[in-house]
């Protein structure tokens, strides 16, 4: 008996030295594995008498017993402390400022188009409007067709279009199909604006992207009148530049408004003398914008006799260029982290 005694002593010296799960497993094969010492025990008692035998036997099964018990025990509570000692390792506190943060780990941050059409969003929804969204891909019937421009219509020559196979569907060249889906999910009166990424086959330079961002504006009512527009990009403006800009309306023709102006503001990169990005005029062209032409509202069941508004699409892109001072706009979207990382608060 006292050689059970001895041989679990010697097992527990070597369980105390093991540091991983693999000495543990070791352990375990070097005393109750097949080849182990307790089995070693085991197969002397077919030497014995059958009194011997049976009490030994009891003995050397209830040593196993207690040694895989013991080794069960071990390898959890092993586990617990390999967890506890991560723990204590891999931590962050999320309650940590950027300027902390910023000392050894990088904090996501939003990309400056995000930030500034989050500021427009903002700006409207807090005088009432409401925000929509619209697919990328398009058909002729929203993008071009309900928008009062018909086919062969030379307006469609205004934007160069990446059309799909089918000649049908196309990538949408502005935001303004977002009007007739407005028009399609509301009765008037209602008010709303609906930002997103438009497509156009352009020849790129510092002021136009092939891939570009507009936010459409849309109010209908009874009575609405150029004065309420105004009203609306004035305050959204000087919200935005928190000072007074130069801006200036002038007549623009889009098939979807009569009247339609053009509003532009006094490139604010070279303050007015001309540079890359106004093309040296001084005005950087910010939006399109007018009276909804009634046909557009009679494509969206809308009885222009009783109801009138007004619609605009801004330019988000060179808004953003113009509120942080970029003087190309291919920046915003070439992917280099040294420049998006420049913006970061909200
Ligand atoms: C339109 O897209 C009309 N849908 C706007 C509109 C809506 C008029 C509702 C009336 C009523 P335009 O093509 O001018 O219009 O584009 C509007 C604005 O998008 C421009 O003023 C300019 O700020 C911006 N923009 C146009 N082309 C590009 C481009 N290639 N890259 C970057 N910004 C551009």
């Amino acid at each position: 008996m006292n050689q059970f005694e001895e041989l679990y002593a010697e097992f527990s010296m070597m369980l105390e030295k093991a540091a991983t799960a693999a000495d543990v497993a070791q352990v375990k094969a070097d005393f109750v594995g097949k080849k182990g010492r307790v089995n070693d025990i085991m197969k002397g008692l077919k030497d014995m008498g059958p009194e011997e035998r049976k009490t030994l036997g009891a003995a050397s099964n209830s040593l196993k017993e207690r040694i895989i018990a013991e080794i069960d025990r071990f390898l959890e509570d092993l586990e617990r402390r390999q967890i506890d000692e991560r723990l204590s390792r891999d931590w962050i506190d999320v309650t940590l400022s950027d300027a902390v943060l910023d000392k050894g780990l990088s904090s996501a941050g939003y990309h400056p188009l995000s930030l500034v059409q989050r500021e427009v969003e903002d700006i409207f929804i807090s005088m009432g409007f409401d925000i929509l969204d619209g697919p990328h891909i398009e058909d002729d019937y929203h993008n071009f067709e309900a928008l009062n421009i018909p086919a062969n219509h030379p307006a469609r020559d205004m934007q160069d279009t990446f059309w799909f196979a089918d000649l049908h569907h196309l990538l949408r060249t502005h935001t303004s199909p977002i009007q007739v889906r407005g028009m399609e999910a509301h009765k008037p009166p209602f008010k709303f604006v609906g930002p997103g990424k438009v497509f156009r086959n352009e020849a790129l330079d510092a002021s136009h992207e092939a891939c570009f961002h507009q936010i459409e504006g849309m109010m209908v009512g009874e009575d609405i009148s150029v004065a309420h527009m105004i009203h609306f990009l004035k305050t959204l403006l000087s919200n935005i530049f928190k000072r007074e800009i130069k801006v200036r309306l002038r007549p623009g023709y889009f098939p979807f408004v009569e009247p339609g102006f053009e509003l532009d503001y006094e490139c604010l990169l070279c303050g007015g003398k001309g540079c890359s990005v106004c093309k040296q005029v001084g005005w950087v062209e910010a939006l399109g914008c007018g009276m909804v032409h009634p046909r557009v509202l009679e494509y969206g069941r809308i009885d222009p006799l009783v109801h009138n508004g007004f619609a605009f699409g801004l330019g988000l892109d060179r808004l953003t260029m113009m509120r942080y001072g970029i003087d190309d706009v291919r920046h915003l979207q070439d992917g280099d982290l040294r420049f998006v990382s420049q913006f970061k608060a909200y």
